[in-house]
């Protein structure tokens, strides 16, 4: 008998062609709890989680495969506290989230989209941009210095720039200079790069201070989660010239992109997809499958979330 799976965020459909061969995939309608159905199994986005209210409305749950890294969507308490394993797709998108943050600096300090607007327009000839401003040789300060912080500032460090990183800790990483203070960075930083995980102990951790810190010439871009950034304090700096640019893949709200930003020429914004190829979203795919069905045969996962299991 093929357990019952809820599916909360749709996947590639070669990943959920595979869910539906092995499970009986219930496809979650927003705001409707599942009932009756012998729920094993979630498959689910890391961004979006698993409703507290989704996860007590099912006792059979077992196990949670997050198609993502972050963890904070899913509260991992409860889910000791059950016996509900956790997995994640470790990885296997890293590389894809700091060629986004390369990506939004470059598109951010070299103007592409009011450079891409202006031919568009056919004004070419008739208008001139202002000047853009340079990248290589730049300096960047990353916040949270993981496996993507750490893949970003190789990166950078590959244009030349100047890497220095503020994490919760020293992590005493030889090719990369910690700063023990998040606005001491932000005040050396030409560009900020939010690469923290989501969660109680990150939010609102680039505040105000941190903002005005890095400065009317400065950029801040986040590949991590919304709730790093205290977005109001953003959107104000950004109006009132305190912050130069930003380039955000992250919202606290999503899909509800702030008014302001939309409008705002300096802005570069894009719907988190950090991890959106076809080639990372067929492994990570891969990985949600594999875990789920280790899980189902007795044997261990391959990308547990340690170290609550
Ligand atoms: C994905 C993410 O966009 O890894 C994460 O935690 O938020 C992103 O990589 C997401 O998991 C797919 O919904």
């Amino acid at each position: 008998m093929k357990p019952h799976l809820l599916l909360i965020e749709p996947m590639m459909p070669a990943v959920e062609k595979a869910l539906d061969e092995s499970y009986v995939v219930h496809r979650w309608q927003k705001d409707e709890l599942p009932k009756d159905a012998p729920i094993r199994a979630i498959a689910t986005g890391g961004g979006t989680g698993v409703p507290r209210a989704v996860m007590d409305a099912l006792p059979a749950l077992e196990i949670i495969a997050i198609n993502g890294i972050g963890t904070d969507a899913v509260d991992l308490v409860e889910a000791s506290r059950r016996g509900i394993a956790v997995t994640v797709t470790r990885d296997v998108l890293t590389d894809d989230v700091a060629d986004l943050a390369m990506a939004l600096m470059l598109a951010s300090m070299r103007d592409l989209l009011p450079g891409d607007r202006l031919v568009r327009d056919n004004l070419w000839g008739k208008q001139v941009l202002p000047l853009a401003r340079k990248v290589s040789g730049a300096r960047v300060g990353i916040v949270g210095m993981g496996q993507v912080g750490q893949a970003i500032g190789k990166r950078a460090q590959a244009f030349s720039m100047q890497v220095s990183y503020f994490s919760r800790r020293n992590l005493d990483l030889p090719a990369f200079p910690f700063v023990s203070s998040l606005p001491a960075l932000a005040e050396q930083s030409d560009i900020l790069v939010v690469a923290a995980s989501g969660g109680a102990q990150s939010r609102n951790l680039v505040d105000r201070k941190v903002i005005d810190a890095l400065g009317p010439d400065g950029l801040l871009v986040n590949v991590a989660r919304g709730t790093v950034v205290d977005e109001q304090a953003l959107v104000s700096a950004l109006q009132e010239g305190r912050l130069g640019r930003a380039a955000l893949d992250v919202f606290t709200d999503e899909p509800n992109v702030p008014d302001a930003l939309k409008t705002m020429p300096n802005v570069v914004l894009q719907p988190h997809r950090a991890s959106a190829t076809i080639e990372t979203r067929q492994a990570m795919g891969r990985l949600v499958l594999d875990n789920l069905t280790a899980h189902f045969a007795g044997s261990p996962l391959l990308t547990p979330v340690t170290p609550l299991f």
